[in-house]
């Protein structure tokens, strides 16, 4: 197929209804392994010397119909899917990293990306650093002989902090070290690293690519020698596979990922503003704000803000559990990108394992909130937060 604009091949991309009876919706191949025809076709497969499945860890056609759909999505040569987000950035990171590599990392991850960071240190001696990449000379100065991969977050989890993926990668390419970008709070609807320079882009599909909160999945894009690597070594033997299942529910959520990132960014702009208003609301952290400090790399690099906003409340812990405590219609959850407004409270939930220190030093307080932006009518949204903010 010739490539179509986004908007098409997140509904067709992968998959031909004519060769499965004329199916519209994919089959479900819910089979752990599959059937040769004779012993010899078994020998030939297992020594790549003939194309066809062998076992569901391996490869799966449900599961690769997905591969194929991000693949596209990423502008990318191919797909791999995982068991969850962190299944994709432990496979990538390992499969990347030996004793004794070097891991430039943005100032601020995922609190599960960090605690696998150290794993990796404590375990493996794998060092790791954080920089907040936004000055050339000091990323250049960072890369130590030993660095082997650059890894981001852009937007980060939670404070929103943007990173130049362009610039990073231009750098990177100099010193021959691969980019990988966790594309998870943008999708690639909002934002495509690969085609800004970066290798490897990952997602947590659990939260945007999914969008409707009931898979827990993983994804990772790049070139196909790369992939094709991982597929064999970090992936297929470590194990951390897609079920055929969670494929298909995403295959089935991703056909509306851009009406429903329109709907999640154009609520998020009104509830943005509408929070930067408030007198009992600090700080908002937020992409698409005009005084955000990022804001014009925001639009350089994102073709919209995308659905998360922070915001410190006045006070602190008991201001900002209370504030949480007081709302009706959003709902207390970590997780994002769901139809369901979600709210959390990094210091004690998704970022409780980062250390007080290392916390404060990313940005993270205990007045910090995180919104995740859902698809109710916004009017709906800002009541419950109006609500909530006048009764603390
Ligand atoms: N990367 C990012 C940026 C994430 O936000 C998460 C999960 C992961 C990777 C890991 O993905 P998972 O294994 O959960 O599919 N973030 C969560 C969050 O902010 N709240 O709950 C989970």
């Amino acid at each position: 197929m010739d490539t179509k604009r986004f908007e098409t091949e997140v509904i067709h991309r992968g998959y031909h209804a004519l060769q499965h009876h004329g199916s519209l919706s994919p089959p479900i191949f819910q089979t752990s392994t599959f059937v040769f025809d004779k012993a010899e076709t078994g020998a030939n497969r297992f020594a790549g010397e003939e194309d066809g499945y062998i076992y569901s860890r391996l490869s799966n056609p449900t599961v690769a119909m997905l591969e194929e759909r991000i693949a596209i999505m990423e502008n990318g040569e191919k797909g791999l899917a995982f068991g969850s987000g962190m299944a994709a950035v432990s496979a990538i990171l390992l499969g990347l990293t030996k004793t004794g590599d070097h891991v430039l990392c943005s100032e601020g991850v995922y609190g599960c990306t960090f605690g696998l960071l150290q794993l990796m240190e404590e375990k493996y001696h794998i060092t790791h650093d954080f920089h907040s990449m936004n000055d050339e000379e000091s990323i250049r100065s960072a890369i130590t002989d030993h660095t082997t991969v650059i890894y981001i977050e852009s937007p980060i989890n939670p404070t929103m902090k943007l990173v130049d993926l362009e610039m990073v990668a231009s750098i990177a390419k100099e010193y021959g070290i691969p980019v990988v970008v966790d594309n998870t709070f943008s999708s690639p609807y909002l934002q495509r690293p690969l085609e800004l320079g970066c290798e490897v882009v990952i997602h947590s599909a659990t939260k945007y690519l999914c969008g409707h909160g009931d898979v827990v999945g993983g994804l990772a894009v790049g070139s196909k020698d790369l992939m094709s690597h991982l597929a064999m070594t970090t992936q297929k033997d470590i194990g951390g596979i897609m079920s055929p299942f969670d494929a298909w529910l995403l295959l089935r959520g991703i056909k509306t990922l851009p009406v429903r990132m329109d709907r999640h960014c154009e609520n998020a702009k009104k509830i943005a503003r509408l929070l930067k208003e408030h007198p009992a609301v600090e700080k908002v952290l937020f992409p698409g704000d005009s005084d955000f400090p990022q804001f014009e790399l925001a639009n350089k690099q994102m073709k919209n803000a995308g659905g998360l906003i922070s915001f410190e409340i006045k006070g602190g812990k008991g201001e900002a559990q209370a504030f949480m405590n007081s709302l009706e219609l959003i709902k207390i959850a970590v997780s994002l990108g769901d139809a369901e407004t979600l709210i959390q409270h990094p210091a004690t939930m998704t970022h409780a394992v980062v250390p007080e220190e290392k916390r404060k030093q990313m940005g993270i307080n205990d007045r910090l909130l995180r919104i995740s932006v859902g698809l109710e009518a916004w009017e709906d949204i800002w009541s419950d937060i109006e609500r909530g903010l006048s009764r603390i």
